[in-house]
């Protein structure tokens, strides 16, 4: 391996631990932000987002002098693009980051360097988009310099195994390009490296998470179903599963976090009349907040003015991160239904939020509430024991939304226990 300079624009959840994979194995790294908070962070060496192993990888790159942090893109051999793509209020792509991106480097873009776009992207991103504000540095995308799309697959929570042990897609605007890319991404990728051209591996990363989404939404409307043929939905789908070609997911309160519940939306921006399922299944999982807030009334009665303690706020389990959290939209609806909300997330103590109130412990959320509700599976909320919780509440109602806790051990501890199409 010939160590090369990288230069990671945007460290966020992806961006950050890309950046000390790649530092790790060798390379000299400078991890670019725009964000001061995130700089800041970084520089006194703590991670801005919680992701396992990543603060000990941090301190380890840094120690080893292979990452640095700034606050503005340095010339480097490879510059590496890993900026939010997130979506406008009529679910279109904003794609302003990945374009000021582009834009901060071409000032320091020079012969033979390689710019890969990592950032979920609508198809023809790197092509249409990305390659033209290159190209205004005056050199040539594919002759003067590479040119690669690379979608990172990575599962939050396990980002750090699956950077590594993933297949690995590149698609270059040309050969050259997708050669130059898997070059670099062998060093460490330990997974298949799949080579093909840069609007086929844009394709691939919405189309996967598009099925991911398509296949939680026929789950999700399942779960209507045995809720309306009062169906115990968890004993159903397991039944099912034993077919060997069958494998429904886990219905929920909903879809969140920043890949799944937007990456589908690009599609459907881009070809609306070839993506009527995919337009279908966004409509459902989002709306099942909606669902399950009105499942919810339909079991304990009005929630006007009832005390609801809602446990979890993250977009799933055992993460931090909040963005497109259905469980935020649950919260929200409740809200509107006129109950008390408190709403607990053990991973972000001081997330707060303009239209309800949050705890900063589970005994302080619980305290004074009539009505628990289990929204994220965290592992703190799963372990309850509720002998112990009705010490500290009065609520003797609980709800569990997402099939984390067993109906028999509420019961005997003197609860009334609901649960989401769950008998
Ligand atoms: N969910 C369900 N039921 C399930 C599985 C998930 O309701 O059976 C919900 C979760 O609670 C969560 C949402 O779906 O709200 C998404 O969670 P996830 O664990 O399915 O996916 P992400 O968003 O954490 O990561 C996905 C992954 N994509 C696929 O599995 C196809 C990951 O590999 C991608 O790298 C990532 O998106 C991304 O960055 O695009």
């Amino acid at each position: 391996m010939s160590p090369k300079n990288i230069c990671v624009i945007g460290l966020g959840y992806i961006g950050l631990p890309t950046a000390c994979t790649f530092a790790k194995s060798g390379h000299f790294v400078t991890g670019m932000d725009v964000n001061p908070d995130v700089v800041n962070a970084l520089r006194k060496g703590k991670t801005h987002i919680f992701e396992p192993g990543l603060q000990e990888l941090l301190d380890s790159v840094v120690n080893s002098g292979n990452f640095k942090i700034s606050s503005v893109v340095t010339p480097a051999d490879v510059f590496i693009i890993s900026v939010p793509t997130p979506f406008h209020e009529n679910k279109h792509a904003d794609l302003t980051y990945v374009k000021s991106a582009a834009e901060s480097i071409v000032p320091h873009l020079k012969p033979n360097n390689l710019v890969i776009l990592e950032s979920t992207s609508p198809p023809r991103t790197t092509m249409d988009i990305v390659g033209p504000i290159l190209q205004e540095s005056g050199l040539i995308a594919g002759k003067d310099f590479y040119l690669a799309y690379s979608p990172e697959r990575v599962l939050p929570g396990n980002i750090l195994n699956e950077l590594v042990n993933n297949a690995r897609v590149i698609g270059g605007i040309d050969t050259k390009s997708s050669e130059a890319g898997y070059y670099l991404y062998k060093d460490f990728v330990k997974g298949e490296i799949k080579i093909t051209d840069a609007t086929t591996a844009e394709m691939v990363k919405l189309m996967e998470n598009t099925y991911r989404d398509i296949n939680i939404a026929i789950a999700n409307e399942f779960c209507r179903l045995a809720d309306r043929f009062n169906v115990d939905i968890w004993e159903a789908i397991e039944t099912a599963n034993l077919h060997p070609r069958v494998n429904i997911l886990k219905p929920g309160i909903g879809v969140g976090g920043h890949c799944i519940s937007v990456d589908p939306w690009f599609l459907v921006e881009a070809a609306p009349e070839q993506s009527p399922l995919v337009l279908t299944a966004r409509k459902v999982n989002d709306s099942q907040p909606e669902f399950v807030c009105n499942t919810i009334e339909r079991n304990i009665g009005n929630l006007n003015g009832k005390k609801i303690a809602l446990l979890g706020l993250a977009f799933k389990p055992e993460v931090d991160d909040i963005r497109e959290s259905p469980a935020v939209d649950l919260a929200i609806t409740l809200k509107k239904k006129g109950a008390l909300l408190t709403a607990y997330e053990p991973f972000k103590k001081n997330f707060t939020h303009p239209l309800f109130n949050t705890g900063s412990s589970l005994k302080e959320t619980l305290e004074g509430s009539d009505i628990i509700i289990l929204a994220v599976a965290h592992r703190e909320f799963i372990t309850i024991n509720p002998n112990l919780i009705s010490q500290t509440t009065q609520a003797r109602i609980v709800f569990d939304a997402v099939n984390g806790w067993a109906r028999k051990d509420w019961e005997i501890a003197g609860f009334k226990f609901f649960g989401l199409a769950k008998k």
